[in-house]
Order: structure tokens, then sequence, then C-alpha cells
């Protein structure tokens, strides 16, 4: 398709969203602005540049695919052509492990703002806003409990850990002049059975309550629910009733990953619970297959009703959007952007939905009418309008970033 199909094409499609009184300029308009998160770690299969101890804390990458980014001017070469064949707003959210840390171990209770000046300047260069998170896997005490162990010694060095990082995520905040988005997982849990479900919360409560008492205006904190890690499958110290309780009492954001829930459970229906208790969201957008098996994001029924979810409840500016996959079976990079164009369709599909006419009907007990509209809205051309959107800015359009992909996959990643 030329410049000129797509837009005739968007044309048509613009007239026919009007109909049903949907706005389509308005609905690519949001979606430009409205940020998504690459997450760091799928570059290299979450191993980071502090050692090579490897991953632990419950999470697997599967896949031996060739071209992994070894070092940070991989990461970054790597994030940087992703973000090429992206359009509209991309932030990158750093794990501490991928700290500039200049070729010496840098403990994690030891991290500071000064080991990521340079993430903070390349982020500048290159017009993306930084998100953090803490990292408790991948340590010689990291163990089974971090934050929740009752270990004082191995307790206190994960609060000070978490205490840098937030130091560190409140220097990006400042020096980006938009809040950072730290976010807190803890692996913690438990393999067998336990019994001491409540004393490791208890401790992991009071860590938090700890961790969280210093006031930094520069970022916000979340903290991530979870159902199980490999190797932890028997208790999970921060489960979503535990987070759930722990955020909204402490007004706290809470981190919503959608591989972190039984399979037949309905996530995206938490949005319009959640959002009524905790201040905001962020999301982890993943696809689990059979468990939390963090797959590469597709636009399936699961997305597609979380971002409805989030528009219906009118919350997309209390939603913080971020990817979390590491799929290290295809070309990683290949996997940012599939997953990321996949999390953009589901928004714009979400944002194109006849919200008013579907709310006037439900208003009026009109039920037939209601699933009918809900039914047409599926065909109508939204591929039309997600085209359009690429196409404005400059990026390829359908299935364009492939070649772009083997290319760079060609001169770049295969070298390596
Ligand atoms: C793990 C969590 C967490 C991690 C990253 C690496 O189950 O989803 O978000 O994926 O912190
Ligand atoms: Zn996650």
């Amino acid at each position: 398709m030329n410049e000129k199909q797509i837009l005739q094409a968007y044309e048509i499609a613009r007239e026919r969203y009007a109909a049903i009184g949907v706005d389509t300029d308005k609905a690519v308009e949001i979606l430009e602005k409205t940020p998504i998160s690459l997450h760091c770690w799928q570059t290299d299969d979450v191993i980071g540049f502090e050692s090579k101890a490897g991953l632990s804390g419950g999470i697997q990458t599967t896949g031996n695919y060739p071209g992994r980014a070894r070092n940070i001017d991989e990461v970054r070469a790597d994030v940087k052509f992703a973000k090429s064949l992206l359009a509209g707003t991309q932030r990158l959210n750093l794990h501490e492990i991928y700290g500039d840390f200049g070729g010496k171990f840098v403990d994690r209770d030891q991290c500071g703002p000064e080991h990521f000046q340079s993430w903070i300047e390349w982020a500048k260069e290159n017009g993306m806003k930084l998100d953090f998170n803490s990292t408790s896997f991948g340590h010689p005490k990291s163990g089974d409990l971090s934050l929740a162990n009752p270990d004082p010694a191995i307790r206190e060095f994960w609060i000070e850990h978490t205490k840098r990082c937030r130091r560190i995520a409140d220097a990006m905040g400042k020096a980006q002049g938009d809040p950072c988005i730290m976010n807190i997982w803890v692996h913690d849990g438990s393999k067998d059975l336990t019994v001491e479900r409540m004393r490791y919360r208890q401790i992991f409560a009071e860590s938090l309550d700890e961790i969280l008492k210093e006031d930094l205006p520069g970022m916000k904190t979340c903290l991530e629910a979870k159902l199980f890690g490999i190797g932890l499958e028997s208790y999970t110290v921060g489960s979503h009733d535990f987070v759930a309780g722990y955020c909204a009492t402490r007004k706290l954001m809470y981190t919503l990953d959608t591989g972190h829930y039984e399979q037949t459970e309905n996530v995206s229906d938490m949005v319009a619970s959640l959002l009524l208790f905790v201040p905001e969201l962020m999301l982890h957008v993943s696809r689990p297959v059979r468990w939390d098996s963090d797959h590469v994001t597709i636009m399936n029924d699961q997305t597609l009703d979380l971002f409805k979810e989030m528009v219906r409840a009118d919350a997309l500016d209390r939603c913080h959007i971020g990817l979390d996959y590491f799929d290290a079976s295809i070309n990683r990079i290949g996997a940012y952007v599939i997953g990321t164009r996949a999390t953009q369709k589901c928004i714009l599909s979400a944002l194109l939905e006849p919200l008013a006419k579907l709310r006037e009907y439900e208003d009026a007990g009109k039920g037939f009418q209601r699933l009918a509209l809900l039914e047409e809205a599926k065909s109508l051309p939204f591929g039309a309008v997600f085209d359009y959107f690429n196409c404005k800015n400059g990026v390829p359009v359908g299935e364009g970033f492939i070649p772009e992909i083997e290319r760079y996959e060609r001169e770049v990643t295969s070298k390596r």
C-alpha cells in the first residue's frame, strides 16, 4: 500500500466511525501521546551488567536465538532500533542490574544515581523517559526470601537496595521533568508448604513501610503482585491479596502484570475494582501461555479487554503502560516491535469503541442493541486507522517492519 491508498482508506474509516459517534482523529492523537515503557530486559534475556550469576527468583527465559545484547552499548543500540520502528511515545524501563558500572562490581547496597547518569543522558538524547525497577533476583543474597526475610542482615541488605533504587528513580524523574515509575517486585516465596504465611507477609509489609518513608517527589513507587514463581510454587509473599491490601491502605500504585493471575481469571475486570481503591496502576502487559510464561504480547482478547476497561473507566491517565516479557527464542528486537504494536492496536481499538452509544443503550435497558453494537464494532475498519497512525508517524505500515528487522539482524545482531 502506498501513502495515498493509506490516506484514502483512512478517510473512509473516519466517516464510518463518525457515523457511530467516534472521532478517529482524536483516538489517534491520544494513542500518539500514550507512553509505552519498553522493558530493557528483552534485549538480553534479563541478564544485565552486574555479574554473570544468571537468572534466579522464579523467572526464566527460554530459547537461545542468536544476537542477544551483551553490553550497555548493544542494549542501547537495540532499544534505539526498536524505537525507530514504532510510532507514538515510548519510555524505557530499566532494572538496577543494567546500571553503567564502568566494569566494576557494584553491589546492590552500593548503587546510586551516578551509575545511571549515562542512562539519563542517553534517554534524553533519544527522546525517552525512564522508569526503574529494584532487582531482588540473580544475587548471592537472593535466596527464597529478600525483603520478607526473618534474618535481619539479609532483610537490611534488601531494604538498603530498595531505598537506593528509589533515590535513583527520583534522580531520573527530576532530570526528565516527569516522575519515574519505580516498580518493586520481589520474588519472595516458598517451593514447599510453609507454616509461616502471615509472618513473612508481616515482615514484608514492615520492610516496605520502612522503604517508603522517604519522600521523593521525582518518582512514584508501585508494587507488583504475583501468583507464583518457578521453584517457589507453594507460596508467594507478594500475592494479589497482599499487594491489593497494601496498596489500598498506603495509597500506593498497584502493578498489574497480566501473567500473574490464575489462567481462568479475568484480569481486565480487576482494573475497575483496583482503581476505586488505589491511586494508579502500572501495567506489565505480557502473554501467559498455560502459566506466567512471558510470551510476547499479541492482540488477543485478554489484552483488548484490558485496555477497553481502562478506557471505559476513563482511566488511561491513571494507568502507566509497560511491557514485560522475555522471549529468547525469536529475534529479540522483533519481539519488542510485535509487542508494542500489539499493545498500541489494543489501545486504539479501545479508543475507537462507540462508547457513548453503548452507554445510551445500556442506560435504556436495550440489551439486544448493546450486544449487537459490541459485535459490529469488532469488524469496523480499525486496521485503516492503525495504518494511518503508523504512516503519519513515518514508521513502517503493516508487515513493513519485517524486512527492517531482518536487515538489522543481518548487519548487526547476527555478528555478535
Ligand atoms: C516477574 C515480574 C517482574 C519481572 C521483571 C524482570 O514475575 O513480572 O516484573 O518480569 O522485574
Ligand atoms: Zn512483571
